[in-house]
C-alpha cells in the first residue's frame, strides 16, 4: 500500500509479542454463567450436557489450532496451552487470545443445539473472556494445571455436598452453607456417605477431575490396543492442603533444553501429524507424573 499522510498512526500500535521459549496458557471463562446456567436450567451442581458442550467447543479449538498441545476444562473455564516453542502469529498476545476466545465461542454457540435440543439460545448470548499467562519452565506449567485440577476437586466436593444437603436434605441454602462452614474434606465425605449414602469416590470422573484434551498420536496411527489409558486412582490433595509442591522424591526429571533447530520439511511434517491426530478427551489425574510420562509428546511438543 502506498504511503499516505495517515500512515503515521501505525506507530501508535503497541507490540505485544510474548517472551520466547515460555509456555503460553490462555484461560477463557464464561461471562456471567451463574445467570446463564439458571436461564437454561443447568442441572446442579454439574450438568453433563453443559460440560460436554464445553469439551466439544474445546475440541474445535484444538482442531483449528494445531500448535495447542493441551487443554484443561472445568465448570465454565478452559485453559489452552501453546507449546513454549510455538511461533503462531509471531507470539502476538492479542492475536492468540482473541483467536482462541472467538473460535471457542463460535463452536459453543454452533454446537449448543446438539447438547440442549429443546432449549434454543436467545440473547444475551454466551460469551467468554480470556487472558494469556506465561510459564517459564515445565515444572511451573505442570503446577498451573495441577492448580486448576485441585480447584476442580475442592469446588466439586463442596458443591456436591452443598446440593445434597439442599436437594436431598431439604435444607435451605443458608443452612447448608452454615453446616459446611469450617468442614474439611473428610467431613464432607462423611456427610455425603452417612446422610445420603453417597460415596464421593463413585461420582463421575468428569465432575471430580475435569476434562483434559490432547493429541492422541498413539491411537491415530495404530489401530491396535497398544495404547493404554490411565486407570490408577487419583492422588488429589485434600482440600485443606496446598497443591503447589509435589514431594521432591516422586518428581521425574524434566528437561528444559533449548529447541533443536528443525528443517522446514520436518516442521511441515509435524504440523500435518498434529492436524491429523485424534483429540483425546479424558477425565484423569494430571497432577501425578504418570499422565506426563505416558504421553511424553505433550511436553516435548514432538508430533
Ligand atoms: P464471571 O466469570 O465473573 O463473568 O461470572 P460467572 O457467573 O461466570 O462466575 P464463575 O465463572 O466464577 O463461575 C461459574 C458459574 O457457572 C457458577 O455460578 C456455576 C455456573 N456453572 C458452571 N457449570 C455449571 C453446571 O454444570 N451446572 C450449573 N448448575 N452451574 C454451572
Ligand atoms: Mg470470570
Ligand atoms: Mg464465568
Ligand atoms: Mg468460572
Ligand atoms: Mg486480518
Amino acid at each position: 500500500m502506498a504511503n499516505s499522510k495517515y500512515e503515521y498512526v501505525r506507530a501508535f500500535e503497541e507490540s505485544d509479542v510474548l517472551l520466547p521459549s515460555t509456555w503460553i496458557v490462555i484461560r477463557i471463562d464464561g461471562r456471567g454463567f451463574h445467570k446463564l446456567s439458571a436461564k437454561y436450567e443447568f442441572e446442579k451442581p454439574n450438568d453433563k450436557r453443559a460440560l460436554n458442550l464445553m469439551n466439544a467447543a474445546a475440541e474445535g479449538v484444538m482442531k483449528e489450532l494445531p500448535d495447542l498441545v493441551l487443554a484443561y476444562g472445568v465448570s465454565d473455564e478452559f485453559s489452552f496451552i501453546f507449546h513454549k516453542d510455538c511461533t503462531l502469529f509471531e507470539r502476538r498476545e492479542s492475536k492468540l487470545v482473541t483467536t482462541v476466545v472467538s473460535t471457542f465461542t463460535s463452536y459453543y454457540v454452533y454446537l449448543w443445539p446438539s447438547y440442549f435440543e429443546n432449549k434454543p439460545l436467545f440473547p444475551p448470548l454466551p460469551s467468554f473472556d480470556g487472558r494469556a499467562v506465561l510459564y517459564p519452565i515445565d515444572r511451573i506449567l505442570r503446577d498451573y494445571v495441577s492448580w486448576r485440577q485441585v480447584d476442580c476437586h475442592i469446588n466439586n466436593l463442596y458443591n456436591t455436598t452443598f446440593w445434597a444437603l439442599v436437594q436431598k436434605g431439604n435444607m435451605n441454602g443458608t443452612d447448608a452453607e452454615k453446616e459446611l462452614m469450617g468442614t474439611v474434606s473428610s467431613d464432607k465425605n462423611e456427610i455425603l456417605f452417612s446422610r445420603f449414602g453417597i460415596n464421593y469416590n463413585n461420582e463421575p470422573e468428569i465432575f471430580k477431575k475435569g476434562s483434559v484434551l490432547y493429541r492422541d498420536y498413539a491411537n491415530t496411527i495404530a489401530t491396535s490396543s497398544s495404547f493404554t489409558t490411565l486407570t490408577t486412582e487419583p492422588n488429589l490433595p485434600k482440600a485443606e492442603e496446598t497443591p503447589a509442591s509435589a514431594p521432591e522424591s516422586s518428581e521425574m526429571p524434566i528437561p528444559d533444553e533449548p529447541p533443536a533447530p528443525k528443517s522446514k520439511t520436518q516442521a511441515a511434517k509435524e504440523q500435518k501429524l498434529r492436524k491429523r491426530a485424534r483429540i483425546a478427551i479424558e477425565h484423569v489425574d494430571i497432577i501425578r507424573d504418570e499422565f506426563w510420562m505416558q504421553r511424553p509428546w505433550i511436553l516435548s511438543g514432538k508430533a
